[in-house]
């Protein structure tokens, strides 16, 4: 069934690794009626994790897309991985997402992962709120909870919900909006059941519909004047506020219960359907064909464009291209143009999905989220539309990868196999990245973390059956000179025939880091005539691709041609370039060369406790700290660390924080190396071209 803009909410539910999204997502999905029981993360059999790697583990690992109908609206909902291995299929959610729903475990508060995205949801200005959950656990601590989000968030949380008792004695929640109490049946495996609000809690919940009420008046200069003169507002007059306030971001709503036990659900879908904003209040961003960025209101009146936030290649069904509309709407069997790759994209079915099941609709409108199967030329990131606009919505903007491996296929015959594989798996996740580096001789893979590199590996391995190899990475060392140096070199060859002559003479002088490389031709009265210039500059590209100390790319110097000598028969352009790279190569020798390795910006997010390990393991690898920050127990450490040390830091993160911490990294500059270190450097490029040219 196609359901109009208005009528369509969508909701991206996020927050740290295991605070109960899947069983969330999946009870949700049971009070919708779409499943006929729910399953538990356990049995391996829930809609949110359904890929053979995340029933293995337990985990998610991609986002899975479901949808369910309350009070006529058609809900989207994306179960998202917690880990942060996966945060690219997060950030795609929360683009598509008119409201984010991030989960708290009651018995740990906020946990950093949630943090994190708090931040990114902040930075897109996203509406967002909370659904603390698991209040059946012995240990759960509601208020803490509470207090926890106030304290790392400096934001005062609405409860939506009214949680009856914990642990053994947990009951169900009151839902604050509408003045319900909503009772766990028996083992918690029936829907819950609505009643009155029991007596004990009508004094807190009055009190709490009050900050609802103040939170509605927030939203809407009348209605706060109103709620003035009055003192209270009419049911309507509040949701309406609700709405616009929400819409605006000026609160946050905090939900309550216990997925598992199928509580707190209904609160939370009334609000959804009733309260989250339409998606027509939001907007996506395109780039016009002159580069200008604008914002592109959600728009079912316009003609059609869409953006495909995801590529999923399934099993049975081919390719899936994830597609949400952004303007107009997507009919079956109709024609459209890929903007991004400038071709005509026939559209034959679509569907919508409940997880892995497709189901067939006609129509998609502006908000929608639905599939098209088996396209010809859809990828992630492509603009689908009606005519030729020319603007593209904004590609995905991801996280740079944290953890590279170099991998090769064990016998040369699977290479082309390897390298479709590797194709489609960034196309599956674009966070995962393959390139080829020439300079090391390796292909490197890389992405978010260990896990995300292994369950690839996994693939490749079991379901591809190739077998790999892999080993760190090989470091991208640079060399450069010190102080100013000169040489001269002839090239002559002239017994018999045709012979070869060129002398160059040249000096070459540092240039400051990241200038890279230079040409000064300081020839007067034709010593080297002009057309043997472009052999002299080749000679010299040459000297620089390998270095005198390791065979490293050479970089930051100012190479200056002052004399040099030709012969009227026997010069070429091969003579000076060989004379030119020869010169170049005397000259390096005595102008002090030194290793340069690349320096990485470092941020570590960390819980506190953890900060003292995290900064000595830090200074162990040659770390310069450049800043801390701390809030609500959380520790940002940002520091510049030399790439060689960390090459394995998420497993090196991983052991120090028990698996909580969390880093990015980016590549800074270039610094000098000396000492025991460039030995070590020195001797290992020795050691590997030895290796080379025995293969
Ligand atoms: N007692 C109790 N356990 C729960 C509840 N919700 C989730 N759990 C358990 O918590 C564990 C993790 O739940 P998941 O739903 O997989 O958590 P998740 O957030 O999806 O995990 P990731 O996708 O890996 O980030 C499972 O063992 C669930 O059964 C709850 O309300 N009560
Ligand atoms: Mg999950």
């Amino acid at each position: 069934m196609s359901f109009s803009s208005d009528l369509i909410r969508n909701v991206a539910i996020a927050g740290h690794g295991g605070t109960g999204k899947t069983t969330l997502f999946e009870h949700l999905l049971f009070a919708g009626g779409v499943i006929p029981r729910a399953e538990t993360v356990e049995s391996g059999k829930t809609v949110g994790d359904s890929a053979p790697e995340e029933i293995e583990r337990k985990i998610s690992v991609h986002t899975t897309l479901a949808h369910i109908e309350r009070s006529g609206k058609k809900i989207n909902i994306f179960d998202t991985p917690g880990s942060s291995d996966f945060i690219g299929d997060v950030i795609l959610s929360f683009r598509s997402s008119e409201f984010a729903l991030l989960t708290a475990d009651c018995r740990s508060g906020v946990q950093i992962e949630t943090v994190k995205l708090w931040r990114n949801l902040e930075s897109r200005e996203k509406p967002r709120g909370f659904f603390i959950t698991r209040l059946d656990d012995e240990r759960a601590d509601y208020n803490k909870v509470l207090a926890d989000i106030k304290e790392k968030f400096k934001v005062e949380p609405v409860p939506f919900a009214l949680p009856m008792g914990t642990g053994a004695n947990y009951k169900g929640v009151v839902d604050v909006l509408n003045s319900r109490a909503y009772f766990v049946q028996g083992d918690g495996s029936a829907p819950e059941k609505e009643g009155p609000v029991p007596a004990e809690y009508e004094e807190p919940v009055a009190e709490l519909r009050e900050k609802l009420v103040e939170a509605a008046a927030e939203g809407d200069d009348a209605l706060m004047e109103k709620y003035i003169e009055q003192g209270s507002l009419a049911p309507e007059e509040m949701r309406a506020g609700l709405v616009k306030a929400l819409a605006a971001g000026s609160f946050v709503p905090a939900f309550a219960g216990a997925a598992l036990k199928n509580s707190g659900l209904f609160p939370l879908l009334d609000f959804i359907a009733e309260v989250c904003p339409d998606p027509r209040s939001s907007s996506d961003v395109a780039v016009g064909a002159d580069g200008a960025q604008a914002a592109v209101p959600l728009d079912p009146e316009k003609p059609l464009s869409a953006l495909v936030i995801k590529t999923v290649y399934d099993q049975f069904s081919g390719k899936l291209s994830w597609l949400k509309i952004i303007t107009g709407k997507l009919s079956a069997d109709s024609e459209a143009s890929n903007v991004s790759e400038n071709k005509k994209e026939r559209i034959g079915k679509l569907y919508v999905c409940q997880g892995k099941k497709l189901e067939e609709v006609r129509e998609l409108f502006a908000g929608d989220v639905g599939i098209v199967a088996k396209s010809a030329t859809l990828k992630t990131n492509d603009t689908l539309t009606a005519g030729d606009s020319g603007s593209s919505f904004l590609p995905l903007r991801l996280p740079e990868p944290v953890h590279a491996v170099a991998v090769n296929a064990a016998a040369k015959k699977d290479d082309d196999k390897l390298g479709e594989f590797l194709v489609r798996a960034a196309e599956e996740d674009r966070t995962f990245r393959y390139n080829y580096n020439a300079e090391t001789k390796e292909t490197v893979i890389s992405g978010m973390g260990e896990l995300q590199i292994n369950i690839i590996l996994d693939k490749i391995r079991t379901n591809q059956k190739i077998e790999v190899e892999t080993h760190v990475p090989r470091v991208a060392y640079r060399e450069t000179i010190t102080k100013k140096a000169g040489a001269e070199y002839t090239h002559k060859k002239q017994t018999g025939g045709h012979g070869q002559y060129g002398k160059v003479v040249m000096e070459i002088a540092p240039l400051p880091r990241g200038e890279n490389y230079q040409f000064v031709n300081a020839i007067f009265g034709g010593a080297i005539p002009r057309n043997y210039i472009p052999g002299v500059e080749k000679g010299i590209a040459e000297g620089m691709a390998r270095g005198t100390m390791a065979q490293y790319p050479v970089v930051d110097v100012e190479v200056k041609l002052t004399d040099g000598k030709y012969h009227p028969v026997d010069s070429s352009e091969l003579s000076f370039k060989l004379a030119a790279r020869n010169a170049f190569r005397e000259s390096m020798r005595q102008a002090s060369p030194t290793l340069l390795e690349p320096i990485m910006n470092l941020t570590v997010f960390v819980e506190e406790k953890y900060l003292g390990d995290v900064m000595s393991d830090l200074s162990g690898k040659r770390g310069k700290i450049l800043g801390q920050d701390s809030v609500g127990g959380i520790a940002e450490i940002r520091a510049e660390v030399p790439q060689a040390e960390l090459l394995r830091y998420s497993i090196d993160l991983r052991s120090i924080t028990s698996g909580t911490g969390s880093f990015g990294v980016e590549f800074d500059h270039y610094a000098p190396i000396s000492g025991r270190i460039a030995d070590d450097v020195i001797k290992a490029a020795e050691a590997f071209r030895v290796k080379e040219e025995e293969e």
